[in-house]
Parts: structure tokens; C-alpha cells; sequence
């Protein structure tokens, strides 16, 4: 009986020796220490050894189940500390990493931005949320003018309103400061305008604004070419259309080649003296031009998007593409 312990002692160590996971030397375990294990079955046998051999035989077995309970605990240490260190190897290489993808609207925002700063403009910033008499009154646009109708403008309350463009920043700007100035405002707007191929509710617009002595037309038109040309190219085609803001005089709105045909990107003039006079500057004295662009449309253009919807969709794949 004695030889039967020895013969399971090699087995144990045969198997013992193919060990190469915590899993499997815990089954190995089980099936030598376990309930029904191995060495549970040779004790078992005890009845079947001559009563003169029973100490040898039983001390045999206890002997060999101190052995296997050392040999494992030892390769059970081993095999978390090399199981371990496998979680925290710094020299696999590493999971790629999904990079995301800056908006296309906010790619043009920037652009024009980098451009504005290259012409000399400041950056300034302004509410989303203004008083009517900011975002009209004193603009020049009185209480009967349709761009106030109930259609075009989401009013929060009876003054206050989500601004239908940037314009209010030109009269914030001015009340506050002396001129000459040269100021650039990126900003989002908001109108109740139907959700359609080239209208957004709400839409991102960037307004300029440059006030000095003997500012002419002249100046004004230089500057949207230069926007233009380093917007999309030198060779881009451009129309100057006459147009109306009521604060603007002259006032034009600027048309790129889109196609077929063209698109509206912005609407610019010369500060109306009404404008110069809400916010106490002379307009004897002080010139200045204005402009609104239409990030929007110009993304469009720009990456060959006929749908503006495309923009606020959030599919990542188009998003990706671009
Ligand atoms: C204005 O909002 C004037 N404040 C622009 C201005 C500023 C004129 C300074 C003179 C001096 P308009 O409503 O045309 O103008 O809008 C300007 C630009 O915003 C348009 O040329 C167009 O590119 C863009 N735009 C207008 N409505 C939408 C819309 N619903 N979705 C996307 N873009 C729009």
C-alpha cells in the first residue's frame, strides 16, 4: 500500500509539472485535496492495510498531502505574482486609441477667427440670450420691421430674446468703449426658421465690426475679398449684390459660387448714423463698416454639403468623412 502512495505521488508531480494557470492548478487541487480527491480515496483505504502496517500507511499518505499542499501553495504564489505582473506589463503595446474628429461648423469658426486676427480685428464676446432693445432697437430696427415678427424671433420674454444674429455685439461694443476699434465676434444664433436644405433654427454667425475716421466702401469690400480668398481659395468667384439692413447704408450681401449657382454667405454695410447715435458716438465724425458671416454656409461650401442638416445630425460617419 505503501508503493500505491509513491505511484500517486508521481502522478501528482507529472500533472504538477504541466501547471501553467491559477485555474488549472485549482482543479489540480480538487482532484488531489479535494472531497473526492486523491489523496481522501487513499485514506479511505486505511481498512484495507494489515493492522501492523496502518501507522506507516497513514503517516505515508499524511506526508504526501503536506507535500501537495506546499507544492501548491508555492506555485500558487508564483502564479499571481506572474499573473500580476502581466496586468501592469508597460511594454505591451498598447490599445489604438479612437481619436476624435473636431466639428466641421467649429473647424470654419476657428478658420475664421485665425483669419480675423490676421486682419487685425480683437476678439470680443457677447449674450445669447439679449435684451430687444440690443438685438433691434438700437440697430435701427423698429417695432414694425418683420424680422421682429413672432415667426422669425424665439422671444423669452416680452424684452428678452435667444438673438436672432450677432449685430447686438456691434452696440455692446461701442457702449462700452471710445472709438477707433476693430472687433470680430463668433457666436451662435437662434430664429424660427424652418429646418431646410440651407436653414437652421440655430446657426452659427461671426460678425466684424471696424470703426474709424474715413472708413469707406472701399474698405469694407477689400476685407470680404480677403475673408473670401483665404476662406476658399484665390480663384473663388464672389458677388456683391445691393441689399437692405436697416443698420446699414449702403448695405450689400455677398454671394459664392455654389455649383450651379450661388449661395448667400453674408450680409455687410457702412454703420448707419442711427446706429453711430443709440450709442453716442458722432456720426459727423466716426465712419465704420460691418459685416455678418454665415458659418454655416460657408462649411457648406467649403466641404460640398447640400444639406445643412447634415451639420446638426450628429452621424458620425459624416462627421468622419470630412
Ligand atoms: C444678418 O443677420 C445681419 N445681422 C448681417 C449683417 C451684419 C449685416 C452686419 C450688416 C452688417 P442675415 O439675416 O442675412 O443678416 O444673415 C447673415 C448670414 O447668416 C446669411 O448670409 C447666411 O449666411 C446666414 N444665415 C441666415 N439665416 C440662416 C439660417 N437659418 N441657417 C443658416 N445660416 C443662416
Amino acid at each position: 500500500m505503501v508503493k500505491k502512495v509513491d505511484e500517486i505521488r508521481k502522478k501528482f508531480k507529472d500533472e504538477f509539472n504541466k501547471i501553467s494557470s491559477l485555474k488549472e492548478l485549482e482543479d489540480l487541487r480538487i482532484r488531489y485535496l479535494g472531497k473526492k480527491g486523491e489523496i481522501t480515496n487513499l485514506l479511505k483505504k486505511i481498512k484495507e492495510v494489515a493492522p501492523e502496517d496502518r501507522k506507516a500507511f497513514g503517516q505515508a499518505v499524511n506526508t504526501l498531502k503536506v507535500e501537495i499542499q506546499n507544492l501548491i501553495k508555492e506555485a500558487r504564489e508564483k502564479l499571481e505574482k506572474k499573473e500580476k505582473s502581466r496586468k501592469f506589463d508597460l511594454t505591451l503595446p498598447g490599445k489604438p486609441l479612437i481619436a476624435g474628429k473636431k466639428h466641421p461648423l467649429i473647424k470654419v469658426m476657428e478658420e475664421l477667427v485665425e483669419i480675423a486676427v490676421g486682419l487685425g480685428f480683437e476678439i470680443v464676446d457677447g449674450p445669447e440670450i439679449e435684451w430687444e432693445y440690443y438685438n433691434f432697437e438700437a440697430l435701427n430696427i423698429p417695432e414694425y420691421h418683420p424680422s421682429r415678427d413672432m415667426w422669425s424671433t424665439l422671444f423669452i420674454t416680452d424684452k428678452m430674446l435667444l438673438r436672432t444674429h450677432t449685430s447686438p455685439v456691434q452696440i455692446r461694443t461701442m457702449e462700452n468703449r471710445k472709438p477707433p476699434l476693430k472687433v470680430f465676434h463668433p457666436g451662435r444664433v437662434y430664429r424660427k426658421d424652418p429646418f431646410d436644405a440651407s436653414h437652421a433654427p440655430a446657426f452659427f454667425q461671426a460678425e466684424g465690426l471696424y470703426v474709424d475716421k474715413n472708413v469707406s466702401f472701399a474698405d469694407l469690400k477689400a476685407t470680404l475679398e480677403m475673408f473670401t480668398r483665404e476662406l476658399f481659395g484665390p480663384q473663388t468667384r464672389i458677388r456683391f449684390l445691393p441689399s437692405y439692413f436697416p443698420f446699414t447704408e449702403p448695405s450689400t450681401e455677398v454671394l459664392v459660387n455654389w455649383g450651379e449657382g450661388w449661395l448667400e454667405i453674408l450680409g455687410a454695410g457702412m454703420v448707419h448714423p442711427k446706429v453711430f447715435e443709440a450709442v453716442g458716438y458722432d456720426p459727423e465724425e466716426w465712419t465704420g463698416y460691418a459685416f455678418g458671416l454665415g458659418p454655416d454656409r460657408i462649411a457648406m461650401i467649403k466641404y460640398g454639403i447640400d444639406d445643412i442638416r447634415l451639420f446638426y445630425e450628429n452621424d458620425l460617419r459624416f462627421i468622419k468623412e470630412l
